[in-house]
C-alpha cells in the first residue's frame, strides 16, 4: 500500500466522504502534497476495490430506473457506476426530444398536456410470475393525478392517463403474481365527493381512494374508497393482496391533526373480493366518468384496517412474499404483517392486531425497508441519518419474548435517507448485492452550487455481512425511489421499426395525404394547414426549402432514413419554439404557425454527420 493511500485509510472510511473529499482534504494538508496524478491513481484504485468500476469496453451489471421527483422525468442509471445513461421525459417538457412539443407526445400526454409540471416518485418495472419481464415502466404523477407507462423497448412514455375523482397519486405499486394486469396507485389526499364546490368546509364528507388502472388499456379499472388517507402500497406474491399505509387516520386537516393519534392503519385490499363485486355490479359511478367506484371503508368486505403506529410511511413485500411491513415515520419501528394470515382476518377469524408477527425498534424516522433476499431488510432512518440491517425471523422471535439481537448493522448515510432500494428485491429474485440509498440532504458532500443543493444518491455494497458505503452520486430534484434489474432483464431496441405505434398515427396522417414517408419530400396544402413532409440523411434534410403563407399552422414531419445505430437527426425551426429528436427509421413532427413573413432557417440538432452544421434548410414565409 502506498503512503498516500495509508495516509487514507487511517482517516478512516466512514469520516473520509470518500472521493469528494479527496481534493480538501489534501488542500487541507493533512496527507500533504501528493499530485493529481497520485490522487488519481488513488481514486481509481478505490474504485476497483469497491468493486464500482466499469471501464471503457465493459458495461453495468444492472440497470437503475430513477424517478426524476418534481423535475417529471424518469432517469436510467446504471449500477454499479451510478452514471447517468439516459433521461425518459415523462410528465415534463423537453426542449432536446421535443417532449411535450411534437404532436406524438402531446397524443400520450392528452387533456393533461396543458400541464407542464409533474411530480414522479415511484416507478416500478412489469412483472410476470414475480419476476421483472422488462415490458413496461409505471410511474405516479402526485402533482396532476396521473399514471404513465413507458415502453422499455423504446425508453419512451407511451400512456398517460388522468386518474379522476381523487386528487395526488401517491404511492405506486403493481400487482406481481400471476402478471401485471393491475397498476395499484394510491391517491393521497381526500377531497369532498362529489368535489365540485358544493361542500367545501365539511372534511366530514372528504375521502380519497385506491385505484387499479388496467396495465394494457391503462383505463382505471375501479377506485375504493376508504377512510383516512393512503401513503405507499405494496402487493403480494399471491395476487390477492395489496396494502396501503395510512398516515391521517384522524383525517386531520391540519399538521397537528395528523398527529393526534398513536396509531393509523395499514389498510389491505382483498383483490378477489373486489373483482368480484364490479361483476356483481355492487358499485356507483362519479361525476362524469364510468369508473366504478366501490365503498371500502371500515366493515366492507372488500378491506381490513390494522392498527400500526404512528403516521406510517413506507410498505413493502418481503421477496419471499411471506410480510407485508409498514414503516412507523413516529415510531422507531416497524410493523411486520404476516400475508398468510390475511386470509383468516377477512374470514373474521381473527382480529385485525393478529396479523402482526413482529414490531422491531430500529431508530428514528424509519421510511422505507428493502431486502436482501437472504432474510435481512434494511430500513431507512430519516432522523438518524442511518439505514438499520435487521433480520426479519429474529426481530418477530424478539416480538415472541425471546432475546435475540435481531439489528445487524447500522450504517450512518448523508443525510436524511428516504427510499432504499436493494437489487431486484421487488421480485422474487432479489440478489442482496447492491444497496442505492436515496439521501434527500446532500450538504458538505459536493462543491457547493448555491441555495438549491442536489440530493445524494449513495452505493452500498450489501454482498458480505456489513454494508459499505461506495459511492456519492449528486441527483437533482429528486428521486423519491429507484428500481434496479438485472441488465441480461432487459433488451431495449438499437434502432426504430417502422412500423412502431409511437408514430403510427402520423403515418396515417401521411397515407391520408398520399405521401409515402421514406420516399417523398413534398409540401400539403390544406386550407391554411400546411404539412410538410421530409426525410433526412445524413447530412441533409429531403427539401432544403419550403414555402408557406404567414398565418399558416405549419406541421413538419421528418422521417430519419439512416438504419445505422445511434444516428439521431434533430431539427429545430429557428424562432419558432419547434424542436424535436428523430432516430434512426423513426417520423417526428411538429406543429407551429409561421406568424411572421420572412426568411426563418431549419437546422438539425443533433451531431450526426461531418457536415452536421451544414444540415439545413429555410422555411420562406410569404407576406399575408
Ligand atoms: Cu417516501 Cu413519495 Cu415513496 Cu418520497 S415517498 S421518500
Ligand atoms: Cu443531422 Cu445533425
Ligand atoms: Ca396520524
Amino acid at each position: 500500500m502506498s503512503d498516500e493511500k495509508k495516509a487514507i485509510e487511517n482517516l478512516g472510511r466512514r469520516h473520509f466522504l470518500r472521493n469528494s473529499a479527496v481534493t480538501g482534504v489534501a488542500g487541507a494538508g493533512l496527507a500533504g502534497g501528493f499530485g493529481a496524478g497520485a490522487l488519481m491513481s488513488s481514486r481509481e484504485a478505490r474504485a476497483a476495490e469497491d468493486g464500482i468500476e466499469v471501464a471503457p469496453g465493459e458495461l453495468d451489471e444492472y440497470y437503475g430506473f430513477w424517478s426524476g421527483g418534481h423535475q417529471g422525468e424518469v432517469r436510467i442509471l446504471g449500477v454499479p457506476s451510478m452514471r447517468e445513461l439516459m433521461r425518459i421525459p415523462v410528465f415534463n417538457i423537453d426542449s432536446a426530444t421535443g417532449w411535450g412539443i411534437t404532436n406524438e407526445s402531446k397524443r400520450i400526454m392528452g387533456d393533461s398536456a396543458r400541464f407542464l409540471n409533474g411530480d414522479c416518485h415511484h416507478p416500478h418495472v412489469s412483472m410476470t410470475d414475480g419476476h421483472y419481464d422488462g415490458k413496461y415502466l409505471f410511474i405516479n404523477d402526485k402533482a396532476n393525478t396521473r399514471v404513465a407507462r413507458i415502453r422499455l423497448d423504446i425508453m419512451k412514455t407511451d400512456k398517460i392517463t388522468t386518474i379522476p375523482n381523487v386528487q395526488a397519486i401517491h404511492g405506486l405499486r403493481l400487482q406481481k403474481v400471476p402478471h401485471t394486469k393491475y397498476v395499484f396507485a394510491n391517491a393521497e389526499l381526500p377531497i369532498p365527493q362529489v368535489n365540485d364546490g358544493r361542500d367545501l368546509e365539511s372534511p366530514e364528507n372528504y375521502w380519497t381512494m385506491f385505484n387499479a388502472i388496467d396495465a394494457e388499456s391503462m383505463e382505471v379499472a375501479w377506485q375504493v374508497i376508504v377512510n383516512g388517507n393512503l401513503d405507499n402500497t405494496d402487493a403480494d406474491y399471491t395476487g390477492r393482496f395489496v396494502a396501503s399505509t395510512c398516515y391521517n387516520s384522524e383525517k386531520g386537516m391540519t399538521l397537528a391533526d395528523t398527529m393526534r393519534a398513536e396509531r393509523d392503519w395499514v389498510v389491505v385490499f382483498d383483490v378477489e373480493a373486489i373483482e368480484a363485486a364490479v361483476e356483481a355490479g355492487e358499485f356507483e359511478t362519479l361525476g362524469d366518468n364510468e369508473v366504478p367506484v366501490l365503498d371500502g371503508r371500515e366493515g366492507s368486505k372488500l378491506t381490513r384496517y390494522i392498527p400500526v403506529p404512528k403516521n406510517p410511511h413506507g410498505l413493502n413485500t418481503s421477496p419471499d412474499g411471506k410480510y407485508f411491513i409498514a414503516n412507523g415515520k413516529l415510531s422507531p419501528t416497524c410493523t411486520i404483517l404476516a400475508i398468510d394470515k390475511l386470509p383468516e382476518l377477512f374470514d373474521d377469524a381473527i382480529e385485525p392486531r393478529d396479523t402482526v408477527v413482529g414490531e422491531p425498534e430500529l431508530g428514528l424516522g424509519p421510511l422505507h425497508t428493502t431486502f436482501d433476499g437472504r432474510g435481512n431488510a434494511y430500513t431507512t432512518l430519516f432522523i438518524d441519518s442511518q439505514v438499520a440491517k435487521w433480520n426479519i425471523e429474529d426481530a418477530i422471535r424478539a416480538y415472541d419474548g425471546e432475546e435475540v439481537n435481531y439489528l445487524r448493522q447500522k450504517l450512518d448515510v448523508h443525510y436524511q435517507p428516504g427510499h432504499n432500494h436493494a437489487s431486484l428485491t421487488e421480485s422474487r429474485d432479489a440478489d442482496g448485492k447492491w444497496l442505492v440509498v436515496l439521501s434527500k440532504f446532500s450538504k458538505d458532500r459536493f462543491l457547493p452550487v448555491g441555495p438549491l443543493h442536489p440530493e445524494n444518491d449513495q452505493l452500498i455494497d450489501i454482498s458480505g455481512e456489513e454494508m459499505k458505503l461506495v459511492h456519492d452520486g449528486p441527483t437533482f430534484a429528486e428521486p423519491h425511489d429507484c428500481i434496479l434489474m438485472r441488465a441480461d432483464q432487459l433488451s431495449p431496441s438499437r434502432v426504430w421499426t417502422r412500423d412502431d405505434p409511437f408514430f403510427a398515427e402520423t403515418v396515417a396522417m401521411a397515407e391520408a395525404d398520399g405521401v409515402t414517408l421514406e420516399r417523398d419530400n413534398t409540401v400539403i396544402r390544406d386550407g391554411s394547414q400546411v404539412r410538410v413532409y421530409m426525410t433526412s440523411i445524413a447530412p441533409q434534410f429531403g427539401l432544403s426549402e419550403f414555402k408557406v403563407k404567414q398565418g399558416d399552422e405549419v406541421t413538419v414531419v421528418v422521417t430519419n432514413l439512416d438504419q445505422v445505430e445511434d444516428l439521431t437527426h434533430g431539427f429545430v425551426m429557428v424562432n419558432h419554439g419547434a424542436s424535436m429528436e428523430i432516430g434512426p427509421q423513426q417520423t417526428a413532427s411538429v406543429t407551429f404557425t409561421a406568424d411572421k413573413a420572412g426568411v426563418y432557417w431549419y437546422y438539425c440538432s443533433w451531431f450526426c454527420h461531418a457536415m452536421h452544421m451544414e444540415m439545413t434548410g429555410r422555411m420562406l414565409v410569404e407576406k399575408a
